[in-house]
């Protein structure tokens, strides 16, 4: 997989060095590109922010030097994933769609990601008109319903959860399937040795027998229903039909 990142800070992109992403770099299972989009504008100032039209408060993203850099990153990228593959471009904005596992599953399989990260109060709106028409699959994608200062941090957290299921990342790939989330529903609650265990406060804790009992089937019958009690509890909305989702007679 091929992933651009375009930012004002290309260092806040310095933890994709580390760790898990890290190693999936230096094993060559990922290409992972950051670039300073300031290198595409043209001024002393090397300007990439102007004043809202229409007025109010705040900042808005010029349009140059995003066309500039999509026009670079594409035709770069193209020299090594193909004359005729279009990355999908990745806006992370708190307008966007919610990122879900679903969404990393999706992404996960695709050839080339470009994450283009917005600062100030969005970037200019024919930005996106522009790479529709030339064809661009684009997508907005929101961590949440808050606001950060801009996209660097969600790009982080989103090429943190597609690059591990990307096949080969993770080694263990079944420690992929009964995860949170993986399948609509919390993890069920974990235990190691020792089985029993006394805490500092002088409490003897012990972990649920069935643990022990060695029979794989109640197990897995006892973790599903802690999975979904677990759920139930924490995150009711996991388990009710989404609004508008109800049928009509
Ligand atoms: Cl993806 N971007 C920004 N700027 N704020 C956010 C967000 C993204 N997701 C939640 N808040």
């Amino acid at each position: 997989m091929r992933i651009d990142v375009i930012t004002i800070f290309p260092e806040y992109l310095s933890p994709l060095e580390l760790s898990l992403i890290g190693k999936a770099r230096r094993e060559g299972l990922v290409d992972l590109h950051v670039h300073d989009l300031r290198q595409w504008t043209l001024d002393r100032h090397r300007t990439v922010d102007d004043t809202p039209l229409g007025g109010g408060a705040g900042m808005v993203m010029k349009p140059e030097p995003w066309a500039a850099a999509f026009s670079a990153v594409r035709e770069a990228g193209q020299a090594v994933v193909g004359g005729d593959t279009e990355p999908l471009i990745i806006f992370p904005n708190p307008a966007g769609a919610p990122f879900a596992q679903s969404t990393a599953q999706e992404w996960s399989q695709c050839e080339w990601l470009v994450f283009a990260c917005g600062r100030y109060e969005g970037i200019d709106e024919r930005v996106y008109q522009h790479l529709s028409d030339i064809g661009c699959e684009v997508a907005l994608a929101s961590l949440g319903d808050y606001v950060l200062n801009g996209g660097e941090v969600a790009v982080l957290a989103i090429t943190e959860a597609v690059v591990r299921l990307v096949p080969g990342v993770v080694g263990n790939a079944e420690s992929l399937v009964e995860e949170s989330h993986s399948d609509g529903l919390l993890e069920y609650p974990l235990y190691t040795r020792p089985a029993r265990w006394t805490d500092p406060a002088g409490v003897l804790r012990e972990a649920p027998p069935i643990l022990l009992s060695g029979d794989h089937g109640r197990i897995a019958t006892w973790r599903q229903e802690q999975s979904l009690a677990r759920t139930r509890q924490r995150r009711p909305d996991l388990l009710a039909p989404a609004d508008g989702d109800t049928a009509v007679s």
